[in-house]
């Protein structure tokens, strides 16, 4: 190859290396003209936008009140597994009881007495915790061994959708001990009564 041919290829290969940079650094320059810089919104607190509303808006509403059954002595019957009787009022929605069979029992000693209207019974919230009917009743004591039903079984749906929680609100009544009673669970994962949390208002 001449040295004259050699000479032209090396100017070509210049060139060619040269114009795309020219070109890149215009493109770069221009991008740089229309670009806006904004500020970062303050990111101190979660916000939900108004087209996605809070699914705990359609979640039952427990009383706006203290929940007497948290950390009592509680007792109970047979349980299954490590679901023991104390999950049901740590104040964890995260730890259960479940009972080990029917009729499942489970009653609070209140430490006082009180004027009792309202029993929550929750499951823990999460949806892997799917639809189920439970059947419950609630009776109250003032002695821990006299015992009077104050709202019979009946049949309560628990769904995520509304926080996997029942409320059985009843007449007020005055209770030193209140006695939750399950008679059944439709869920077909176990053979006994289940409940993250009992509340007592
Ligand atoms: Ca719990």
């Amino acid at each position: 190859m001449s040295r004259i041919v050699k000479t032209v290829l090396c100017l070509a290969a210049a060139l060619l290396l040269i114009f795309p940079c020219a070109a890149l650094a215009q493109e770069i320059e221009t991008i740089e003209t229309i670009v806006t810089v904004v500020a970062a919104p303050e990111q101190t607190k979660a916000e939900r936008p108004p087209c996605f509303p809070d699914p705990a808006d359609n979640f039952i509403p427990l009383p706006d009140a203290e929940n007497l059954a948290q950390g009592k002595p509680v007792l109970s019957g047979a349980h299954t597994d490590v679901y023991v009787d104390k999950n049901v009022n740590d104040g964890k929605t995260d730890t259960y009881w479940e009972s080990k069979g029917f009729p499942a029992e489970i009653t609070f000693d209140l430490q006082g007495s009180f004027s009792v209207s309202t029993v929550a019974v929750c499951l823990n919230p999460s949806s892997i915790w799917e639809p189920r009917v439970q059947e419950i009743a609630v009776a109250v004591s003032l002695d821990g061994e006299s015992f009077t039903e104050v709202s019979p079984a009946e049949k309560y749906q628990f769904d995520a959708a509304t926080g996997n929680r029942v409320r059985i609100d009843f007449e007020p009544t005055e209770a030193a001990y209140v006695k939750v009673i399950f008679t059944m669970n439709s869920s077909s994962r176990t053979g006994g009564a289940q409940a993250a949390e009992i509340c007592v208002y």
